[in-house]
């Protein structure tokens, strides 16, 4: 292996040092192996976005197939936030332009992702309030009030946080400020991002920098202030199912036993798991009857079934969930199409 002072570009040797560092937990190792890149003049942004931001997806990609434990990842994960801390310790940047207030939506606790894209955004010559991993609504209007930004940058890494975004996006544009959105909460191509009113939305850190540098605020904003109807999306069916969710789940705890004689001998562990999975399925089914859109919902029992398979769970578990909360729905045809849809896909 050789000597941190000797390392140069960022390759696979690098990457795949940097991940056996993180996967350990070895926090010195890898703020050491950063420290190295800036000394070998590698910029900045590339040890963001090419070894930090590129190993945090391979991270989620090892727990998700079961090989790295969630006590593993979020070592990893705070190892990562270290390393960010390093190179943002020895990157030091006159302010040259405006100033942004970066925060993730309420309920949103991947706060590295934002993070990244607050350190690129310093980088190239904004000031930028970084606001933390789950800012309430109103706590973020206060800022704005205080600080008066050029622009606030939402984050929203899950799509069950959308409805959330929405309230966020609604209220700053009621104060005047224009939204820069981003993260895959936002859906493919962010196309959830405009639906709820956000003025921009970017894919990477680094397509946010060009943008906010290039076309800001964006020309083909006319009134930031308009409430529109058009922007009203929860209707009777979501709102139904975000105030029954506790229910929902207590029900189908309940009648578990009878659909799958297995859970008869659960654990509490178990029993807590599969709350929470319940949990899942509701959330994921409220944000896509926010939006309207199906796929949010497809994705998530997609992903859900690919995660459990590989952790040994039966497919048949995930259909027995989605049927214990279907059968609670019943006078609920958006959402029980939804169901039966995503039913339909893991046949
Ligand atoms: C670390 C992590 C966590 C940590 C976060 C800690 C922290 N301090 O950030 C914790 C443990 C809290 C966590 C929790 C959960 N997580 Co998680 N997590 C991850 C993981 C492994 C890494 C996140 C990360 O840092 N990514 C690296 C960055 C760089 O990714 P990126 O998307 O490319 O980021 C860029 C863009 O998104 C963009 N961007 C981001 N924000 C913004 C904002 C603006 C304005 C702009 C313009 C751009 C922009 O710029 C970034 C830099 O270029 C991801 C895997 C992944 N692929 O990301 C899963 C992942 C995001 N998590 C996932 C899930 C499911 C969860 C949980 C629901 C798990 C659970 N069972 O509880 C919870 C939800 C918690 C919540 N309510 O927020 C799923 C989401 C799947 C889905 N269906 O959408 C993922 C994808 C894992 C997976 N492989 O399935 N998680």
């Amino acid at each position: 292996m050789a000597p941190a002072s000797t390392i140069t570009p960022i390759g696979p040797d690098v990457a795949d040092r940097y991940l056996s560092l993180v996967g350990d937990g070895d926090e010195q190792g890898a703020t050491a192996l950063v420290a190295a890149l800036l000394d070998n003049d590698v910029p900045a942004q590339r040890i963001i976005v090419d070894l930090i931001a590129l190993t945090q997806r391979r991270v989620g990609e090892l727990w998700a197939a079961n090989e790295w434990s969630v006590a593993r990842e979020h070592a990893a994960t705070a190892v990562g936030e270290r390393a960010l801390a390093a190179v943002a310790v020895r990157t030091t940047t006159a302010p040259s332009r405006g100033r942004i207030a970066l925060a993730c939506v309420d309920g949103e606790w991947h706060g590295l992702p934002a993070r990244m894209l607050a350190e690129l955004l310093r980088l190239d010559g904004w000031r930028v309030d970084y606001l933390g991993a789950s800012v309430p609504g109103r706590h973020l209007i206060t800022h704005l009030h205080q600080t008066g930004p050029d622009a606030v940058a939402l984050s929203c890494m899950i799509p069950t946080r959308l409805p959330r975004a929405h309230a966020a996006i609604t209220a700053c544009r009621a104060a005047g400020v224009p939204v820069i959105a981003g993260g895959r909460g936002f859906g493919p191509g962010g196309r959830y991002a405009e639906r709820l009113g956000a003025q921009a939305w970017a894919a990477t850190g680094e397509e946010a920098v060009a943008r906010l540098s290039t076309d800001w605020p964006p020309r083909h904003v006319i009134d930031l202030a308009m409430p529109d109807d058009e922007f009203f999306l929860g209707d009777e069916e979501y709102t139904h199912l975000v105030r029954s969710r506790p229910q929902l789940i207590a029900t189908a705890l309940e009648r578990l036993p009878a659909a799958y004689p297995g859970a008869h001998h659960y654990d509490e562990a178990q029993l807590e798991a599969t709350a929470e999975d319940l949990g899942h399925i509701a959330d994921f089914l409220a944000a896509a009857l926010y939006v309207h859109q199906q796929q949010i919902f497809t994705d998530f029992v997609g992903w859900t079934s690919s995660v459990l398979r590989s952790r040994g769970v039966p497919p048949i578990a995930l259909r027995i969930g989605l049927g214990l909360v279907r059968d609670q729905l019943i006078d609920f045809p958006a959402a029980t199409a939804m169901l039966d849809d995503a039913l339909g896909t893991l046949a």
